[in-house]
């Protein structure tokens, strides 16, 4: 038997194949069953790669907040300017147009191919950001799940959003790693408060690792008891009909769609051609995108 190949199911057969090749199957196993899991770097991308990528989170942590950061010293927020910030964390927003560096990042295939897989085609980039974590932390896990409610209070159970974090740092329990209710993605709903805590764990990964969970899975994050940084890269996307946390459309530039392949043009939502503004009425919002308004469609598994 050829699977990868029927023709009743062509959208999917693609998705199917590149898990195969790039030997993800054993993680679309653990998100089906447990909501999460856990890629190992060299499933992820090279050494190379991770190293730039870290440094260019941590120089634009530097310039944000005006302070000195060093992965083995604790944090300071410094003077940031940033919706989310606390005495032992804060968030960094708006990364992808920062450097060119990210554009490589968000085409990564072992993430675009399990993003594809759970988004079944229809995605986009929510929110390209990270976490800068450091010693300290609240009592609580503050579980909760990315998805959100839609409005009778349920989560859709093959999920709205997709979530993951690159781990730019050992990810353990002492190092304030995320916590996950393994199998909490099946149960459609936000937790009530404190619910899950006694039967949370946490994802113990080796930096360099890919940790990706299911847009209901319920997650937190441990308080860091060690001294030096947490840092993630946090790859975040949902399905097309949502509006995504970050306004891509509104930075980045035609240069960058240039030199970027059309899933990049996907990715940022430069493929929408809502939001109509003059009398032409519906057309895609960059020059590159000229094939007839839905060609550019993908289809849905
Ligand atoms: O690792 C953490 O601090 C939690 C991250 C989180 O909740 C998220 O990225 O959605
Ligand atoms: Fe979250």
């Amino acid at each position: 038997m050829d699977f990868g190949e029927f023709a009743a199911t062509e959208a999917v057969n693609p998705v199917y194949r590149r898990i195969k090749e790039l030997g993800l199957e054993s993680h679309v196993f653990d998100i089906e069953t447990y909501g999460f899991t856990v890629v190992p770097p060299e499933k992820v991308a090279s050494r190379a790669l991770f190293e730039r990528v870290r440094e260019a989170v941590l120089r634009i942590a530097r310039d944000r907040t005006g302070v000195d950061l060093q992965l083995d010293r604790n944090g300071s927020a410094g003077k940031i300017e940033t919706a989310a910030r606390s005495k032992h964390q804060f968030l960094l927003f708006c990364l992808l147009t920062e450097d060119p560096i990210f554009e490589e990042w968000v085409l990564n295939p072992t993430f675009t191919t399990l993003a594809d897989y759970f988004m079944r085609g229809q995605y986009q980039l929510s929110n390209l950001g990270s976490f800068v974590k450091w010693k300290g932390g609240p009592e609580s896990l503050g579980l909760h799940a990315d998805g959100g409610t839609n409005q009778d209070g349920r989560m859709p159970s093959c999920g709205d959003v997709f979530n993951s974090v690159w781990a730019l740092t050992d990810y353990t329990l002492e190092h304030g790693a995320i916590a996950m209710v393994p199998g909490s993605h099946k149960y459609c709903r936000l937790p009530v408060k404190g619910e899950g805590e006694d039967v949370a764990v946490p994802v113990e990964a080796s930096e360099g690792s890919l940790i990706l969970w299911h847009g209901n899975t319920w997650h937190g994050a441990y308080p860091k008891l060690t001294d030096g940084l947490r840092l993630n890269l946090t790859t975040y996307v949902c399905n097309k009909r949502l509006k995504p946390q970050e306004d891509f459309l509104a930075n980045v530039t035609q240069e960058m769609l240039d030199r970027n392949p059309v899933e990049f043009a996907h990715l940022v939502g430069a493929d929408d051609w809502m939001g109509w503004t003059d009398s032409q009425g519906p057309r895609y919002k960059y020059t590159r995108l000229n094939a007839p308004l839905g060609a550019m469609n993908k289809n849905v598994y």
